[in-house]
């Protein structure tokens, strides 16, 4: 008690004295982050990831490295599925949904393994004895830099710490300083939830050799061993058996390094021991200036691709928690602008390519790399029937594809692993992935019934390696990934089947994720949902466009464009909403995070307010009926949709309720924002942060439907602004985009491929090099073709609402590849 009131007594004092001013780029605090996880700020190199406490008196970083999960190399395909697949599709197609829910319960759900978890590393722990009255405290992230540090006095010293983690040196790298000499002492020691053993050695190094932990029948695999060097400028270290004391130091640096014995998702014969002080031996070399300065150059070669301005406010002057919790009530445009950079400043932390002699990465999981807990929500896994996805949408259109490449080698793998599930499990050609995968790479379905009949995850995952080709064109690219997308195109060629009542080819069994009409619960396992008609359909036409780029496959392009033509179409129900279900049986009243049907609307560009004007306004009366507060990544999802459906101020609102405290006395449900401007589902969940930064892009710019949109979804609030550095489909840059008064007042485009680029804009503009013509016809670009879709079937019942759509001016103009150019107002 006592101890708190001198703790608040102390903040207190110390605000008028804040020394720092901290820039636009800055998640800052005047307070540490005591016990809370949340609160403490996360740095990671890819690989390896830390949160620092920021503690005066008990420092903490919480450690992971990203291939110590739980268990080891295990497949979780249930074969009896085969056999039962004719008797479950038949229940379904009599409308005994129940039955076929129950056989299939019996029959497909795993018999061995629901997936692993993703488990820490461990702590390390610094004790500053008699730190714990502390004055002018200051603790910042900043994320142009990549760089934590904590700055407090005691005794008239000024401590200062740094965290980075670094990219070229594989190393977390901890520096403590003082403004006076010989005055840093404390005890550093590490900590681990794993089995395992600590050691020190007199050199002043520390040392946690673990294994990873056991699930499910499956042992834990992974070893791995961290290891910690302490260098002291100054003053004396000595080795204690499980701790490391340094006295009387004038600065302190502590490298911590971590390997394991993983190699691939098959193979665990690495020497993590070896792999901790190969890294080790080599920064110990560098100095912590060189450190810095080699990451600083590393990060920034991705982050500063992208600059974004929305205004500023005085709100941008507080404290980071302040400004979360002030945000609603309040005028703070430069916090939406933080938020997205945070985003990216995730992106690059726990998504890293191949480099330096490195394999490519893992792809971020449930929490990035970040995870404290040895059985995290969901495991800290990948579920793949939106979460994973939605991590990876601001990959391209910010500018960050190489964080990308993580995603597609899980996908390359996948399509490997899936071929045998496909097989064993469906009798069909190709590759499957139910809802949820894991560092082994399983495609078995995971969970009960009701989540894991689902086998749609591949194919969705597949589309973001065309996505990521529709940005570059890069055919080399698309040659090596080629593979994986015919196969996840091959299993639906199989598994399709003609449902009785139409005749439509369909998906069954399968379930619109996660949800169950209200009227008939029993239908959760069905056929033709919504969501895979959709899916289908994108990854026969992502597939069938990738062989024509290719010129290859010509017979597959002819099978894939006949049963594409057969697919159940999309149906606007009696409420005038786009229809969840193969059967009217939406209701209105159903506010369920999942809002699957919408896939089409975002990430897909199968609706459009030009060319499918009832699709679209259907999906808004969806969008409408579901409401907006709900899970952190449903809200991020929100964001994308009110953005395709261009209304920047529904957008913008749902941007507020995301970044609204989630831990306030009295807050009704849905997730929120913690204070180190983390999403939360809750709990804590990264999806919510990349939907979000995506969908802030969404709004200033979207490349589909046929052209380049600038400025699609602005709110009434970002009169002025501007951004630079987005990437748009078929190799445009844009360089910058600013706007005043909500015109476009100027635009800077880089064509890297050539060819036509067309511009939906609301204002007029003139072309400094070229003459911007009013477009006709269809794009000629074939990166901006449009695929028509299935003409839809609407309910008799049905009132469509009148769509408020924007209007815009349609340009053209033809570009050479490596030209830039401007436009002005
Ligand atoms: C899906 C969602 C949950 C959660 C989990 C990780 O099952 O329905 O809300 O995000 O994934």
């Amino acid at each position: 008690m006592k101890k708190t009131f001198s703790f608040f007594i102390l903040v207190f004092l110390s605000i008028p004295t804040f020394a720092q001013q901290p820039g636009s780029l800055k998640l800052w605090y005047n307070k540490p982050a005591g016990n809370t996880w949340t609160d403490a700020l996360p740095v990671g190199n890819g690989r390896l990831g830390a949160m620092v406490y920021g503690n005066p008196e008990q420092e903490i970083l919480k450690l992971n490295e990203t291939s110590v999960w739980a268990g080891g190399p295990n497949r979780n395909d249930n074969p009896d599925a085969l056999a039962a697949l004719p008797e479950i599709r038949k229940l379904i197609f009599e409308g005994k949904h129940a039955e076929a829910q129950k056989l299939a319960s019996q029959k497909i759900e795993s018999k061995t393994t629901n997936g692993m978890m993703y488990q820490p590393v461990g702590n390390l722990n610094l004790r500053f004895a008699n730190h714990d009255s502390f004055t002018n405290y200051y603790r910042e992230l900043d994320i142009e830099k990549a760089v934590t540090t904590t700055s407090y006095t005691v005794d008239g010293v000024k401590y200062t710490r740094q965290v980075i983690a670094s990219v070229p040196d594989q190393v977390i790298a901890v520096r403590l300083t003082a403004d006076k000499p010989g005055k840093i002492s404390f005890t550093a020691s590490l900590s681990s939830p794993q089995k395992g053993k600590t050691m020190a050695d007199k050199s002043g190094k520390l040392m946690f050799s673990g294994i990873s932990g056991d699930k499910e029948g499956i042992k834990g695999q992974v070893a791995f061993n961290a290891h910690v060097k302490l260098l002291n400028e100054g003053g004396k270290i000595a080795s204690g058996d499980t701790s490391v004391a340094v006295e009387n130091a004038s600065a302190v640096t502590l490298l911590v390094s971590i390997g394991t014995n993983f190699v691939d998702y098959k193979t665990l014969t690495a020497d993590p021991q070896a792999k901790a002080d190969q890294y080790l031996n080599k920064a110990v070399k560098k100095s912590f200036a060189s450190l810095l300065k080699d990451n600083v150059a590393a990060y920034q070669k991705y982050f500063n691709r992208v600059k974004i301005d929305l205004g500023t406010s005085e709100a941008a002057s507080l404290p980071t928690d302040e400004r979360i919790a002030k945000f609603a009530s309040g005028n703070d445009p430069a916090l939406v602008s933080l938020y997205f950079q945070f985003g990216r400043y995730l992106l690059i932390s726990a998504s890293q390519p191949a480099q330096n002699g490195l394999p490519v990465g893992q792809a971020a999981n449930l929490q990035g790399i970040w995870n404290q807990q040895m059985s995290p929500p969901w495991g800290s896994k990948y579920t793949i029937n939106i979460n994973t996805e939605m991590n990876y949408w601001p990959a391209e259109v910010t500018n960050l594809t190489e964080m990308h490449d993580p995603l597609i080698q899980m996908i390359k793998e996948l399509s490997l692993t899936g071929q045998q599930t496909a097989k064993n499990m469906y009798g069909a050609k190709g590759w499957v992935a139910h809802h949820n995968t894991d560092l082994w790479r399983i495609t078995g379905p995971v969970d009960p019934i009701f989540y894991a009949m689902w086998p749609m995850g591949g194919a969705w995952l597949s589309q973001h390696v065309w996505e990521k080709y529709s940005y570059s064109g890069d055919k080399v690219y698309l040659k090596s990934v080629y593979p994986a997308l015919k196969g996840a195109a091959q299993f639906f060629v199989d598994f399709l089947v003609e449902e009785p009542s139409n005749k439509w080819l369909v998906v069954v069994p399968s379930m619109s994720p996660e949800n169950a009409p209200a009227s008939r619960p029993e239908i959760t396992i069905g056929a033709g949902h919504t969501m895979d008609n959709q899916i289908v359909f994108d990854i026969f036409t992502s597939t069938l466009r990738a062989a024509e780029a290719l010129g290859t496959d010509q017979e597959f392009v002819k099978i894939l464009k006949e049963k594409r033509s057969r697919l159940a179409p999309m149906q606007i129900g009696k409420f005038g909403q786009l229809q969840e279900w193969l059967q009217d049986l939406d209701n209105p009243e159903d506010k369920h995070r999942h809002i699957s049907h919408l896939y089409g609307l975002f990430p897909s560009h199968q609706l459009s307010a030009y060319r499918t004007p009832e699709l679209f306004s259907a999906a808004r009366t969806s969008l409408e009926h579901r409401g907006d507060v709900s899970t952190g990544w449903s809200m991020g999802w929100k964001v994308n949709w009110w953005a395709r459906l261009q209304d920047g101020n529904r957008a913008y609102k749902l941007i507020t309720d995301q970044l609204s405290p989630v831990n306030i006395a009295g807050k009704k449900g849905g997730g929120g924002t913690y204070t180190n401007l983390f999403d939360a589902h809750p709990p804590f969940q990264i999806d919510g942060n990349f939907g979000c930064t995506a969908g802030i892009a969404e709004m200033l710019m979207q490349s589909h439907d046929g052209a380049i949109q600038l400025l699609p979804a602005l709110p009434d609030g970002w009169k002025n602004g501007s951004i630079n550095g987005l990437r748009a489909r078929g190799g445009f840059d844009i360089v910058s985009l600013e706007w005043k008064e909500g015109k476009v007042s100027k635009l800077v485009i880089k064509s890297n491929l050539g060819g036509n680029c067309r511009l939906r804009i609301p204002n007029v503009l003139a072309g400094k090099d070229v003459d911007l013509k009013e477009a006709q016809g269809e794009n000629v670009n074939d990166f901006y073709q449009t695929e028509e879709v299935l003409k839809p079937i609407i309910s008799s019942a049905a009132t469509m609402g009148k769509l408020p759509v924007k209007e815009t001016r349609l340009y053209d103009f033809q570009t050479k590849p490596g030209r830039t150019y401007t436009f002005t107002l």
